[in-house]
């Protein structure tokens, strides 16, 4: 007899061409950490714009909640194999951010950074373009706290560790500086439709 469930790991052929190799889907939504869920509420919470060590511009939750949004909806990809289609985000495009800023991207390597201590490097260009939010609610309600509330980080084309939750800003780099898993190990850009898991690979 053939199931699905425990044993139906292949995706349904309607969606299998949205799912990576050696990834499967989930229904929910895993929860994955390095550390505690850091405590930001939005009297506290700002978002700093840096040019190397220059701050840009920083923004408090005031003033990033009139930036434009932009809701989007992407499937996700976890590298310890999980992924999510269909997941709807709302928040503030990337490029929204640098317009407000005035600011045209200065190096072509950004870091993101976390209220937890997190970073992770992507590109700019994985940036730029409507392919990445500062996102700060996720299928209609805000983010979950232990999910990066107030305010994540969302390039979902990249593998998901590359969404830094708790996100307190971004800092364009010179070099492609490795983040907190880059530098343990976890591939520099992370493409799930290469597999791209760990450095090497
Ligand atoms: N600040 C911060 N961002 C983070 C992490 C973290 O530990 N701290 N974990 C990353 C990893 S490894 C993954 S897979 C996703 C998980 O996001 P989720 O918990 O919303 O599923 O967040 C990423 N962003
Ligand atoms: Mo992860």
């Amino acid at each position: 007899m053939a199931t699905r469930g425990f044993t139906g790991r292949r995706p349904a052929p309607e969606v299998a061409d949205r799912v990576p190799p050696g990834q499967s889907i989930t229904q929910g939504f895993p929860v994955l950490s390095a550390g505690p869920t850091p405590r930001v509420t939005l009297d506290n919470w700002s978002f700093a714009l840096k040019a190397g060590p220059r701050l840009v511009k920083r923004w408090n939750w005031a003033e990033f909640c009139v930036l434009p949004r932009t809701e989007v909806n992407r499937d996700i990809h976890c590298v310890t194999k999980w992924s999510k289609l269909d997941t709807t985000w709302t928040g503030v495009l990337i490029d929204d951010l640098l317009a407000d800023a005035g600011l045209a991207p200065p190096t072509p390597f950004a870091l993101a950074h976390s209220y937890d201590g997190y970073s992770t490097n992507v590109p700019v260009a994985d940036l730029v373009g409507g392919k990445a939010m500062v996102a700060t609610r996720y299928a209609g309600n805000s983010l979950a706290p232990e999910h990066g509330a107030p305010a994540r980080l969302l390039v979902p084309h990249l593998y998901f560790w590359k969404s830094a939750k708790w996100i307190s800003g971004l800092q364009f780099t010179e070099r492609d500086e490795a983040g907190f898993w880059e530098l343990r190990g976890y591939h520099t850009y992370g493409d799930p439709w290469r597999e791209q898991r760990f450095s090497g690979n």
